[in-house]
């Protein structure tokens, strides 16, 4: 991509946590459209393993999970000859960037984080000072690139929009330095919910395993999951105020086959909970199955990933090295 790349094309960046595996809910409300914008934009993408550590990991898992996510998204349908994709760690330009964002952001701005305090709450005997500047080093990897949209989901809308106030207040001091980017929320799965609480997020890290659907799951387990859903007494399949596990599992028919939930609730009328749960199952599961198979051929095929992750990084260092000089230059550091 890099040299044929068209430059009136708009700059998207994004990236995704390799902090376990990658759920139903990362696919249908980031990877997918990911790889959507791959021939609309100029996208580049990574794996952003430096946020992972706000949270103990274990080095062997850890190291892993970084290559288990680093193949995936490949097989997911990302081109790293189209879409620079890097490993986040990779890339010195993020660390730096992310200090000196650090001291343009005010403590009570990253205090409001709702994923802070969430997670804050999750591991109380791990409170760290990474966790809490975590949107700084996010607001980083952004900046770097000049990018114009960033394709999220409805979670991390609260960062996006403290990654422009810093943008903002830097070019505000300083004059332009910063492109002021913008979310990119697909329309479906913008968030699937838990399949055991479906009040909340389906989230990777939910300890109760049944709560999500990894796309590496076996189809037995995912059929098992999805038979365990939770759902209401209602035993109506369309969509409701109260119905939140069906609702759930509504958008994520719609999101994997592209029916409509007009279409879906149409097609199951009369027909019990029982039978929309297994149906639910199915077209998930034909819907990974080829993603599970290339997945299979691309984490044995070691070279190839070094190779794209390494060309990679090679250009997004030169890209946002372009960006980090600019900011240095305008604060005032001697240049080397
Ligand atoms: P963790 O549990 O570690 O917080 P997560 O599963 O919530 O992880 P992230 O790494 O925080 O996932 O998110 C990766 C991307 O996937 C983000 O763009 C996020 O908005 C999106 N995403 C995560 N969970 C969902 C969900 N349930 N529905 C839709 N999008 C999601
Ligand atoms: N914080 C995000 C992952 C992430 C990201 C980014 C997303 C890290 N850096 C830059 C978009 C742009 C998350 O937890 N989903």
């Amino acid at each position: 991509m890099p040299e044929t790349a068209n430059e009136k094309k708009k700059v998207i960046f994004s990236a995704i946590q390799p902090s376990g595996t990658i759920t139903l809910g990362n696919y249908l409300g980031a990877l997918q459209n990911w790889v959507k914008l791959q021939d609309d934009y100029n996208c580049i993408y990574a794996v952003a393993d430096l946020h992972t550590i706000t949270v103990r990991q274990d080095p062997k898992a850890f190291r892993q999970n970084i290559l288990d996510a680093y193949a995936l998204f490949i097989a997911c349908g990302i081109d790293p000859e189209k879409s620079p994709f890097f490993i986040q760690s990779h890339v010195h330009t993020h660390a730096e960037l992310a200090w000196i964002l650090n001291c343009y952001t005010q403590f009570g701005e990253l205090s409001r984080m709702t994923q802070f305090k969430d997670k804050s709450q999750k591991h109380a005997d791990n409170i760290n000072a990474g966790l809490f500047t975590y949107p700084s080093l996010m607001a980083a990897d952004i900046l770097l690139y000049q990018t114009d949209l960033v394709p999220i989901g409805i979670d991390q809308k609260q960062h996006l929009e403290l990654t422009r106030n810093v943008a903002e207040r830097f070019n505000s001091i300083y004059g332009s330095t910063f492109k002021i980017p913008e979310a990119y929320i697909g329309q479906t799965g913008a968030k699937v919910m838990s399949l055991q609480d479906p009040t909340k997020k389906m989230s990777k890290s939910d300890e109760n395993v049944n709560a999500w659907v990894a796309i590496l799951d076996k189809p037995d387990v995912i059929m098992k999951k999805f038979k365990r859903a939770v759902t209401d007494s209602d035993a109506k399949v369309c969509v409701g105020e109260g119905k939140d596990g069906i609702n759930n599992l509504i958008g994520i028919m719609s999101a994997v086959t592209g029916k409509t939930a007009d279409e879906i609730t149409l097609e199951f009328e009369g027909r019990g909970y029982g039978d929309f749960k297994t149906a639910v199952g199915e077209a998930v599961i034909e819907k990974v199955r080829p993603i599970q198979e290339r997945f299979g051929q691309l984490i044995k095929n070691k070279d190839y990933l070094t190779e794209q992750y390494r060309k990679s990084a090679e250009f997004a260092l030169k890209i946002s090295q372009r960006t980090l000089d600019k900011v240095m230059k305008k604060i005032g550091y001697v240049a080397k």
